[in-house]
């Protein structure tokens, strides 16, 4: 397996400089790499952020070299991102309903108080982590991805969050781990939406260990600036820009390595629909519509969907031996 998580991505993206240079942290953060823990509650500190909620698409222009290699290495995009309000109020998370516009109020009073976040399987060191250990081991860093649903509509989401990789490597995964499962929390009582049969419970997913480990696959645990809110998977949630936005699993409890490529909760519902790799792909059309295009929340008109949703450079190689006319 090409190791490629070693790269020097953190160095190139010191937290200090996007929150710096982005209006909506009044406080400044120690700059360069030594990042201390205390600034880490710092910019996740809501109170001291600028309201930014708005229907605007927020600008980025590329202003300086750095900025221009962290757009060449895929880590953030140079278009709009999406409003906040937008963001945070049309959401696909089915443990509190199925209706788009519904889930932030469904969700307000999700409490996430005492998460931990279970590693464990094919490994060396298994453990949990809570949100702060995970902090610890890697200091928030912020990507800006695509995000693109099956269902053809986008955003440009500002996460915040750290690199799957770093946890792997924490635990060290045995040589014959080939696959990393995950799992949503299961309670009924605080997701009520698992009271239904909309899928069958707890959520999950998976992927294979190379794509875990790659530098562009990352765990969520904020967004524009502030810890994450409940509908979009709070405390922590995966983002894998390159997939379909189902493969981004949302409130995770665990994460499992382990040999055999594990089942998925959207390739059980409807595996005729939903493949286990699910990388987006304007050539190949969902059964029921097309996937040439998509709507890209906030703007008017349609775009041209793009092959891995504009990260083929990034992760092409990953799938040298697939055929990709076939796997959606
Ligand atoms: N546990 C869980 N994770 C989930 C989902 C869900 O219903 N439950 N929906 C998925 C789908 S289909 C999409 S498009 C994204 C939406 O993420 P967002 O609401 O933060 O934009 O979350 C994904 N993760
Ligand atoms: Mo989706």
């Amino acid at each position: 397996m090409r190791d490629i998580s070693k790269t020097s991505y953190d160095e190139i993206t010191p937290p200090a400089v996007y929150f710096n240079r982005r209006s909506f942290l009044r406080t400044g953060v120690a700059a360069g790499t030594a990042i201390a823990t205390a600034s880490v509650y710092r910019w996740f500190n809501p109170s001291k952020m600028t309201d930014v909620a708005s229907t605007q698409a927020v600008e980025f222009e590329a202003t300086t070299e750095a900025e221009e290699e962290l757009i060449a290495r895929g880590l953030r995009v140079n278009e709009p991102s999406t409003s906040e309000l937008n963001i945070l109020n049309y959401n696909n998370f089915y443990e509190f309903t199925t209706q788009k516009e519904a889930v932030a109020r469904a969700a307000k009073d999700f409490k996430t108080d005492g998460w931990q976040l279970v590693v464990d399987g094919m490994v060396n060191k298994p453990r949990s982590f809570t949100i702060d250990e995970l902090h610890a081991i890697s200091p928030p860093q912020e990507r800006v991805y695509r995000m693109r649903c099956v269902e053809a509509w986008s955003m440009v989401i500002p996460w915040v969050g750290v690199p799957l990789a770093h946890l792997l490597e924490a635990v060290e995964p045995m040589a014959n781990a080939k696959y990393v499962a995950f799992e949503t929390l299961f309670d009924p009582v605080r997701m009520p939406g698992q009271k239904t049969a909309a899928l069958e419970w707890p959520y999950i997913e998976g992927l294979r260990l190379d794509e875990a480990m790659h530098p562009l696959t990352f765990l969520a645990t904020g967004l524009y600036g502030k810890t994450l809110p409940p509908q979009d998977g709070a405390p922590v949630r995966l983002v894998v820009p390159w997939k379909y936005g189902f493969k981004g699993i949302k409130s995770i409890v665990r994460l499992t390595l382990v040999a055999d490529q594990p089942k998925t909760s959207w390739s059980r519902y409807a595996p005729r629909e939903y493949g286990f790799y699910a990388n987006v792909n304007p050539n190949v059309d969902h059964p029921r519509w097309s996937q040439a295009t998509e709507q890209r929340i906030g703007e008017s008109g349609r775009r041209r969907t793009l092959m891995f949703n504009g990260y083929e450079e990034q992760v092409a190689d990953l799938y040298a031996d697939l055929d990709l006319s076939k796997h959606f």
